[in-house]
């Protein structure tokens, strides 16, 4: 891994490189303060001692119409790890996944005045991301499994942000089947904002591994914005 420094509008970030010096990620957070990992431990140390979370967290998980999808694993219909929600700018970005069809719905304001801050730090021009797979982890053994964000309808080498709120929570990742292994670790915090591009989704897995409840602080949200380049 190596890290680089690269200026995306207004903007400094360290973009930490891949192996394959191709794929990159950018861990930040809302408002552009860089993370390292000094801040990663008071912000997560600060939630477990207040066990508070950002307004913005609690209007998520009471105004959003959070759904419990099945999806099929070896053949069997199992219900997801998860609540999941989609948003888009127009009910034609339908976008299916795991055997489930996603129709959105409206860009709630929270998303999107988080989509708008996402767009900043990963400079791309406004509008740029179309669409928003939501994510909220009840507990610890909700989780979301080994995969990556390689769906034909977002082009070769998409730029995806993701934004967390609430409890921390591991972020793995790990070099597809096909590459040297290689294996990282990152731990997403109360308003931390992760960018991926180059050719992360095309040659790593990402997932957030279950955990014992003992050892998570609660509640997590992820907003993870995408570019629909071709509608299904
Ligand atoms: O919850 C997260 O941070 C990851 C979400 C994710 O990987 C996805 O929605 O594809």
């Amino acid at each position: 891994m190596s890290k680089q420094t690269t200026n995306t509008s207004e903007h400094h970030q360290h973009r930490i490189f891949l192996s394959d010096s191709l794929s990159w990620y950018t861990h930040t957070r809302l408002g552009g303060v860089l993370r390292d990992s000094a801040e990663a431990a008071a912000a997560s140390s600060a939630l477990a001692s207040t066990g508070s979370t950002s307004s913005d967290f609690v209007t998520l998980t009471r105004e959003v119409e959070w759904l419990q999808r099945d999806v099929v694993i070896f053949g069997k219909k199992v219900p997801q790890p998860r609540l999941i929600q989609y948003m888009a700018d127009d009910v034609r970005l339908a976008y299916r996944y795991s055997g489930c069809d996603l129709v959105p719905v409206k860009f709630h304001p929270i998303v999107l005045q988080a989509k708008e801050q996402a767009e900043t730090l990963a400079g791309v021009p406004r509008g740029y991301f179309n669409s928003c797979l939501l994510n909220r982890y009840r507990d610890g053994k909700d989780s979301n499994g080994w995969h990556a964000d390689d769906e034909p309808l977002y082009g070769r080498d998409p730029i995806i942000a993701s934004v967390s709120y609430g409890a921390a929570r591991d972020f793995d990742i790990k070099r597809k089947a096909d590459g040297p292994p290689e294996k990282a670790r990152l731990r997403l915090c109360d308003g931390d904002v992760l960018i991926m591009g180059g050719a992360m989704q095309r040659n790593y897995l990402h997932c957030i591994p279950k955990r014992a409840n003992s050892k998570v602080d609660g509640e997590r949200i992820n907003l993870t914005f995408r570019r629909i380049l071709k509608p299904m």
